[in-house]
């Protein structure tokens, strides 16, 4: 997980030089100015080598396992370390084989990893951004006839700008949601009515409370194909709403490097809140509190708690997803200076 970030990262250093990759400006990239790693580096200079292929990647094609690993990891629910071991233990190969071994009883999948094999072939597919923004439309007429003041908003990489997604997450907040209580009954009857309107298909997971993972399907649009989607809902206090908001906004390499960022100037951050802590040397992953949350109503005074620039959410792509319609070119500053968020991600 932690080389495939590496990658990514790169990816996105690279795309964003001003000059051409060559074999004479690649060592620049093991300055501290881009920070990759001489092994990165090693592997890109084999690609220059070979015309733009990559030798391992080559070799990685053509090796059976991790192309059974690959296929298997595309099913809902099942992890590289789930998929090493179906084909270790089980020798399942491939999704037709997981289908054979899982009818037979030879396995046993829990709810959540059945239901994607069910549905592997729609789940699999992106979502387009206008389908994404229907279906937020026809959630919020329905959140919106249980709780009225309630502000459904669509997170992720739709937030981000992405023409294509891979899920729908939406977010929910209300005034009257000040007590956990009161956000699981609203979830209660959102997914209640969502169901009894035939939208909700499927549960992803057996039991749930402020947060509801299913699949959806859109009541049908004339002559449309009605694909099955993997949507989830959450919802929260007006009080944690802009660190939710933050954080289901990632993308996750940018989470992941804003909260290291805040854990190296002594804070915590998470979906909740922001709160001072001091992390007592020697023991790891032990921290204390040691104050009280920042009481941010925006995402901005987040970043301001932080010392940090904002960034809009179009911002919050880089070093992230570099899938096939990934439109971070716009972002003109790849690799600003301190204080800011980038700076803070040559150190992840
Ligand atoms: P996802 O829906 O998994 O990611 P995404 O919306 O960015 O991309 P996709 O188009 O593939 O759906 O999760 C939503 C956000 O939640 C993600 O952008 C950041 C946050 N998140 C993390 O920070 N860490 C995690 O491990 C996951 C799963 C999500
Ligand atoms: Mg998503």
């Amino acid at each position: 997980q932690w080389r495939a970030m590496g990658y990514r990262r790169a990816a996105n250093i690279v795309k964003r030089m001003k000059m051409p990759l060559t074999a004479s400006t690649i060592d620049l990239l093991q300055t501290k100015a881009y920070g990759i790693g001489s092994k990165l580096v090693t592997r890109m200079k084999d690609m220059i080598d070979n015309g733009g292929q990559s030798t391992l990647l080559k070799e990685l094609k053509g090796d059976p396992k991790t192309a059974s690993i690959t296929e298997l990891g595309q099913v809902w629910g099942i992890g590289p370390s789930t998929a090493h071991s179906l084909f270790q233990k089980f020798d399942i190969k491939s999704v037709t084989d997981l289908r054979a071994a899982a009818h037979s009883g030879r396995i046993k999948l829990t709810h959540g990893q059945s239901i994607g094999l069910k549905h592997f072939d729609d789940l699999k597919e992106r979502v387009p951004r206008e389908e994404v923004a229907r279906i937020r439309d026809f959630v919020q007429l329905r959140a919106k006839e249980i709780c009225a003041g309630v502000d459904v908003i669509c997170t992720g990489s739709y937030r981000r700008g992405k023409n294509t997604c891979g899920d729908i997450d939406l977010l929910f907040c209300a005034h009257d949601f000040h007590t956990e209580r009161n956000q699981v009954y609203f979830m209660k009857q959102l997914v209640m009515e969502l169901k009894r309107c035939k939208f909700l298909v499927e549960d992803l997971t057996e039991t749930f409370e402020c947060s509801y993972m299913g699949v959806c399907k859109i009541p049908q649009q004339s002559n449309e194909r009605n694909i099955c989607r993997h949507i989830d809902l959450k919802v929260y206090s007006r009080r944690s709403y802009p660190f939710a908001l933050l954080y289901f906004t990632g993308s996750d390499y940018f989470n992941r490097s804003m909260r290291h960022y805040a854990n190296k100037i002594g804070w915590s951050l998470s979906d909740r809140d922001l709160v001072p802590v001091i992390r007592p040397e020697g023991k790891k992953g032990i921290k204390i509190k040691i104050g009280d949350g920042v009481p941010a109503v925006s995402e901005e005074e987040i970043f301001g708690a932080l010392g940090l620039q904002f960034r809009e959410p179009n911002e919050r792509n880089c070093y992230g997803s570099v899938d096939e319609d990934d439109d971070d070119d716009d972002i003109d500053n790849p690799i600003p200076e301190s204080p800011n968020i980038s700076s803070a991600m040559h150190d992840v």
